[in-house]
């Protein structure tokens, strides 16, 4: 072998080491993961990524997230706002933590909504209700994103009758649990902040 290609198959080696060393440990965050739902109803026109005022009967704060509502004959309409342009989500009567929760997601992707319905699975995991026999009952889905900011409204049925999902029934004061992504809108990233509050479902 001669020196030009010995020199030339250690810059290879050479070269190749570099890129190894300085791949990231991690993958790339995938997009977020289950399947995505890209729904808007025409019985629910106002479910359109703009939370306009009057719209909602019930306004509140938690962590920092706006939390607003309003219930439908058999529905409940909500619109989220949080301060990052990852995924928001809010989850209804939780057991303890986040288990059992009737959890909600969603992420504004290039400009689409992703949203999914999701059942707390322990402690501090969840999981789409179609994972465990349940259903994706997510009646509409909308969302925007803009300076940094994410909308995301949605609309489930009160009583779903998916074993996943716990009842909600006009009049009720339920618990809700409430969190966000600064950046990422991978659904299995952990949130950047989360809190807990209350909201009662007036009638419509
Ligand atoms: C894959 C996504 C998630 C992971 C890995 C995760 C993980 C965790 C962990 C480790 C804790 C305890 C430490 C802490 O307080 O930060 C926690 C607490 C909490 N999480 Fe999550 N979480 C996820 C998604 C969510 C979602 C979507 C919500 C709400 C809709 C949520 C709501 C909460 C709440 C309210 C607490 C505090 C519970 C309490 O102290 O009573 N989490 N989570
Ligand atoms: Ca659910
Ligand atoms: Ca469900």
């Amino acid at each position: 072998m001669d020196k030009t290609l010995l020199l030339l198959l250690g810059l290879l080696a050479a070269v190749g080491a570099a890129v190894f060393v300085f791949l990231p440990t991690h993958p790339s965050t995938p997009v977020t993961t289950g399947t995505p739902i890209v729904r808007t109803s025409a019985a629910l026109p106002s479910v359109d990524g703009v939370i306009k005022s009057g719209e909602y009967s019930g306004q509140t704060v938690i962590g920092d997230v706006e939390v607003n509502w309003a219930t439908e004959k058999d529905a409940l309409r909500v619109g989220l706002k949080s301060p990052g342009a990852g995924w928001v989500a809010i989850g209804f009567d939780p057991a303890t933590m986040m288990d059992k929760a009737n959890i909600i997601l969603g992420a504004v992707v290039n400009g689409a909504v992703v949203a999914r319905d999701d059942v707390g699975t322990g402690l501090f995991s969840h999981a789409p209700d179609t994972s465990s026999g349940g259903q994706d009952n997510l009646l509409a889905a909308a969302g925007r994103e803009s300076n940094g900011e994410t909308v995301f409204e949605f609309a489930i049925p009160l009583n779903s009758g998916d074993p996943a999902d716990r009842p909600l029934a006009i009049g009720q004061t339920v618990k809700v649990i409430v969190a966000y992504q600064a950046t990422s809108d991978d659904f299995g990233e952990r949130h950047t902040r989360r809190a807990s509050g209350e909201i009662t479902l007036t009638a419509p």
